[in-house]
């Protein structure tokens, strides 16, 4: 049989449903009261902008590897996947089965806690640059004299919220308890370094540092479920362990073709975004790919 290339997906068309939220990169739907469609596009972000063309398979390894992290960490916390086979969708979405299938989820709908629960193994980002200005994140002093993506000496939990300008905002863990009680809140930040933790080791033993990663919970009736997509290195850090050189900003596993391209091209980063040759694109899909098979020890078959 002759197989045609899968079709990047930029934008999820689901006619009979109503869009309940959307990101730079994934598309949810509402299917019922109780129940969302979680779709992964094929799209990218590169210095806070979608870039105008997408990466191959990319919604579908984000996907697939949510689905392996949220079995991996089941006996940690619940999450909020109902099923990921397209055939145990209801019947109104068997048409789109096509667009959908690996690249989406049923999922239960919860009642969304409204902080970013990030977990850092080693001082990246906005935590480096806060640690330079103050020696403390979010209010939690740190060891003087680190460098930049030094591994810290034990994860922390950074909360953030949502900002108006769509940018996360850093906060204290006492405004995390301000913001939604001190019960949820210790309750959260354990489970958080919980998983980062399992999940941090299982990939560093396989050639992967996850630096950092942010984690999103809902409350549903029967209690707390980690939701959105997790571990993927769209929420999180991931850095080739192989490369890894602290004193300095790191390579990105995934994303570091696409940066070297845009600065190369010298984009001044503000909108309409470029889109990649299709050699960039491709290069980068393999990346993705390659993360998917280091961890998961396989290569993806959907
Ligand atoms: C939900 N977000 C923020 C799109 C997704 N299980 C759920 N129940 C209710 N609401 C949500 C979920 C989930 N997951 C979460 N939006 C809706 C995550 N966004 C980030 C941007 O892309």
């Amino acid at each position: 049989m002759i197989q045609l290339a899968d079709p990047v997906l930029l934008h999820t068309d689901i006619g009979e449903l109503e869009l309940f939220a959307s990101g730079k990169v994934r598309d949810v739907f509402r299917v019922d009261n109780e129940h969302l469609l979680f779709v992964a596009t094929d799209r990218i972000s590169a210095f806070d902008y979608v870039l105008a063309t997408g990466i191959p398979q990319k919604g579908k390894v984000l996907t697939q590897l949510s689905l392996f992290w949220f079995d991996l960490l089941r006996d940690i916390v619940p999450n909020h996947l109902v099923t990921a086979d397209v055939k145990a969708y209801p019947s109104l979405l068997h048409p789109h089965a096509d667009k959908l299938r690996g690249r989406s989820m049923l999922v239960v709908r919860a009642d969304m806690v409204p902080i970013e629960c990030v977990v850092r193994g080693y001082i990246s980002g906005s935590a480096w640059k806060e640690y330079k200005s103050t020696g403390s994140v979010c209010g939690i002093p740190l060891p003087a004299g680190l460098r930049e993506s030094d591994q810290l000496p034990e994860p922390i939990f950074t909360p953030a919220t949502k900002a108006v300008s769509g940018h996360d905002e850093n906060i204290s863990f006492e405004k995390m308890c301000e913001l939604v009680g001190k019960p949820l809140s210790e309750e959260l930040r354990d489970l958080s370094l919980r998983v980062y933790r399992k999940a941090a080791d299982y990939a560093r033993a396989r050639g992967i540092i996850i630096a950092d990663t942010k984690f999103e919970f809902g409350r549903s009736p029967a209690g707390l479920l980690l939701a959105d997509e997790v571990l993927t290195p769209d929420s999180s850090r991931f850095w080739p362990a192989d490369r890894y050189q602290p004193g300095k900003a790191q390579e990105s596993y995934d994303k570091q073709y696409v940066r070297d391209y845009l600065e190369q091209i010298r984009w001044n980063k503000q909108p309409p975004a470029p889109g990649l040759p299709a050699e960039v694109a491709q290069r980068t899909s393999e990346k993705y790919l390659e993360a998917y098979r280091l961890l998961t020890g396989h290569a993806m078959t959907v």
